[in-house]
């Protein structure tokens, strides 16, 4: 199935459940229902998923598709989002890259391209701060070693920080991508600016033959931020596909979470409808015995996860 037909898809059925919704809402509100044991949390209920899936119906109406590009640190996100542009802008090396999430919104003619980025408030640099101390000190020792790497990061350039964090909003026209490379890897990638950055978003002619598309590009889910987590699982939550970019032959249990996550954070559309994994890096095989391999224990495990799923 297209993005579009799934998209009609989408709103179709979240309409029913809405419609259904309504009528279960106006059921509780009936003086014989009222005085039932635990009414209260029905109702309550009832309207919290409503909220979402009427959030979800209008971004779809207004033609609005989001796509989530999930996996762990260094599996290839960023890469596999640049060959969709066509071009290699966002940050990607072997260490450590992607500290803020990068929403890449398709708009129709060149003119309107532009990068937008929000530096984080005091509060929320605070916080991360906070965070990072909590994730240093906790049992995981991987985690806290990247954590306490951050923190160091965050000490030494603790003064160009905080300068980001005073600077206005960046709003910035541009033609071709590649004008803006350098800010985007500036604030997305570069840790001396990059952890006092809320947000980046990019709007491109790029994708304009997927008009209506919003790409995620985010963090390593293991990146030891329970905010990348967050994050992801915010996206989760309200978005129409997930991409996850598998990089070994066999799930991790972050990426397990993830899958976890999505499949409950979604009420009305199923996780084997809008999941899509790509495995990376096939080019890395030494040779196509060894590729196929691991490519015959990818396709095992994910019909294990799909028995599990239906
Ligand atoms: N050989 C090979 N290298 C790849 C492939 N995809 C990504 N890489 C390399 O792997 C490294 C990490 O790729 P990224 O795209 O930055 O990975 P990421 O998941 O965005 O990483 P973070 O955002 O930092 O978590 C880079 O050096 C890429 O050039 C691939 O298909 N083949
Ligand atoms: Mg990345």
């Amino acid at each position: 199935m297209d993005w579009k037909t799934a998209s009609i898809h989408y709103a179709k059925r979240l309409e029913d459940a809405l419609t259904i919704r309504r009528y279960a809402s106006q059921l509780a509100q009936l003086s014989q229902v009222r005085t039932l044991d635990g009414i209260n949390d029905i109702s309550r209920v009832l309207n919290d998923e409503g909220k979402q899936a009427e959030r979800q119906k209008k971004r779809l109406d207004k033609g609005e598709f989001r796509i989530a590009v999930v996996g762990l640190e260094k599996a290839g996100k960023s890469t596999f989002v640049n060959a969709w542009l066509g071009c290699d802008l966002l940050p990607t090396k072997s260490q450590r890259c992607t500290f803020t999430t990068t929403q890449i919104y398709s708009v129709p003619d060149d003119s309107n391209q532009r990068l937008e980025v929000d530096p984080k408030t005091y509060q929320a640099f605070e916080r991360l701060c906070r965070e990072l101390e909590a994730t240093k000190n906790g049992t995981d020792r991987s985690q806290a070693e990247k954590a306490e790497a951050d923190l160091q990061t965050i000490r030494k350039n603790d003064h160009t920080l905080k300068k980001v964090l005073e600077e206005p909003p960046l709003r910035e026209s541009f033609i071709n991508l590649e004008d803006i490379k350098n800010d985007l890897r500036k604030y997305v990638a570069d840790a001396c600016y990059a952890h006092a950055i809320q947000e980046a978003r990019l709007f491109t002619s790029r994708l304009a033959e997927a008009e209506g598309i919003v790409f995620y590009d985010v963090p390593g889910l293991d990146s030891g931020l329970a905010k990348h987590i967050e994050e992801s699982r915010e996206m989760l939550t309200d978005c129409d596909a997930v991409i996850l970019i598998q990089r070994y032959p066999s799930l991790r249990g972050h990426e397990k979470d993830l899958i976890k996550f999505a499949r409950e954070g979604d009420k009305h559309i199923g996780l084997e409808e809008k999941l899509f994994v790509f495995f990376a890096r096939m080019d890395s095989f030494a040779s196509h015995e060894a590729f196929k391999k691991d490519y015959e224990a990818v396709v095992h495990e994910w019909q294990q996860e799909k028995n599990a799923l239906s």
